[in-house]
C-alpha cells in the first residue's frame, strides 16, 4: 500500500476536528472547467481572470452575465463526482467537521454536504449591482454562451450581477471569520484541488499548519502549498479522497 496514503488516512481517523478546503480541481471531474488550466468553449476566448471582475461587470455587463449565466446552465447539467461524495463522507466520520470552498457551483451540496462556508459566493445567488437586493433567477440559457443583457433591479433598476466575489472585493466577513476559526482549530485540514495562487483563501490552510495542524494536499500538480503540507497526494480528487476515506476507516 502507499505509504503516503497510509500516512494521511490514519491522520483522518485520529483526527477530531477535521476541514476540508476546496478550489476548482475537485469539480474539474464532474465536466467543470477550472480558472488557471487550458479553457474550453467560451473560455478559450476570455481571460476567466480579466471576466472576473467589477471593472468587466461595469464596461460590459452583457457579456460578464452572459458568461455567467452559461457557466450557472453548466453547473446545472453537471453531477457531483465520487470526490464530491468521498469529501461529504470524511466530514460525517469528523467529530467535528467544516466544508469550506472557494468554489461557486453547488456540487457539494448536491453530494449532501450541509454549511459549506463559500468563500467566493454562488452562481445560483444574484443580486442588484448598486442596492444588493436579492434577484429571482429567471430560467438558465440553452445551447451555445453568448451576451445577455443583464434584468434590472425590482428596486432600484440597476443592473443585477452575479453573487459571486470578483477581484478586488471583499470576501463575506461571516464566512471568512468562520473558515479561519474552523482552520485555526483544525487537527487535519485537507486541501484539494486548488492552486493557492488567490488571497485571502489561500491563506487557510496556512493558518492550520501555523497553529500546528497537519494539512493534506490533494492535487495532481505541485502548488505553493506543498512545502507546508505534511503530506502530498497527487492525483485527482475524484480518485484520491475516495482511497482516502476507504483508508481511514477502520477494517471490518
Ligand atoms: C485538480 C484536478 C483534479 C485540476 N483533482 N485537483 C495577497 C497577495 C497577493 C494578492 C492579493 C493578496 N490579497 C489579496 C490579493 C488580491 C487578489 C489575489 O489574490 N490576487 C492574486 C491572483 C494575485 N484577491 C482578491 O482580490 C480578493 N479580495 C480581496 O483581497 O479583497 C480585499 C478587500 C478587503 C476589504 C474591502 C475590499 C477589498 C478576492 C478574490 C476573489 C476570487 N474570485 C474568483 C472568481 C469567483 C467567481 C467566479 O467563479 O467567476 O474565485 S477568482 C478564481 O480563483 C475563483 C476561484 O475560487 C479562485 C481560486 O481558484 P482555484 O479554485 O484554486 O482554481 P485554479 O484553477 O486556480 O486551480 C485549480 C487546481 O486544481 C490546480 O492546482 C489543478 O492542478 C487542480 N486540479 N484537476 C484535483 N481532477
Ligand atoms: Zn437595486
Amino acid at each position: 500500500m502507499d505509504e503516503t496514503l497510509r500516512e494521511a488516512a490514519d491522520l483522518v481517523a485520529t483526527a477530531e476536528r477535521v476541514v476540508i478546503f476546496t478550489g476548482a480541481g475537485i469539480s474539474a471531474e464532474s465536466g467543470v472547467p477550472t480558472f488557471r488550466e487550458a479553457l474550453t468553449g467560451l473560455w478559450e476566448r476570455f481571460d476567466a481572470a480579466k471576466l472576473a471582475t467589477p471593472e468587466a461587470f461595469d464596461e460590459d455587463p452583457a457579456l460578464v452575465w452572459g458568461w455567467y449565466e452559461w457557466r450557472r446552465a453548466l453547473a446545472l447539467t453537471v453531477a457531483p463526482n465520487p470526490g464530491h461524495i468521498a469529501a461529504t463522507e470524511i466530514l460525517a466520520d469528523a467529530g467535528h467537521a467544516t466544508l469550506i470552498t472557494q468554489n461557486v457551483d453547488d456540487l457539494h451540496e448536491r453530494a449532501g454536504a450541509t454549511g459549506v462556508l463559500h468563500l467566493h459566493g454562488s452562481l445560483f445567488t444574484p443580486r442588484c449591482s448598486a442596492c444588493a437586493r436579492p434577484a429571482a433567477l429567471s430560467p438558465a440559457p440553452d445551447g451555445e454562451p453568448g451576451r445577455i443583457t443583464p434584468p434590472p433591479c425590482d428596486r432600484c433598476g440597476a443592473p443585477i450581477r452575479p453573487g459571486v466575489v470578483w477581484f478586488g472585493e471583499a470576501l463575506p466577513t461571516d464566512g471568512l471569520e468562520e473558515a479561519v476559526e474552523a482552520a485555526a482549530n483544525a487537527d487535519v485540514l485537507i486541501s484539494v484541488g486548488t492552486s493557492g495562487l488567490v488571497y485571502p483563501a489561500a491563506e487557510i490552510p496556512q493558518v492550520t499548519a501555523r497553529m500546528g495542524g497537519a494539512v493534506i494536499q490533494v492535487n495532481p500538480e505541485p502548488t505553493p502549498l506543498d512545502p507546508v503540507a505534511r503530506v502530498n497526494l497527487r492525483g485527482p480528487s475524484a480518485e484520491i479522497l475516495p482511497a482516502l476515506l476507504r483508508q481511514s476507516r477502520p477494517s471490518t
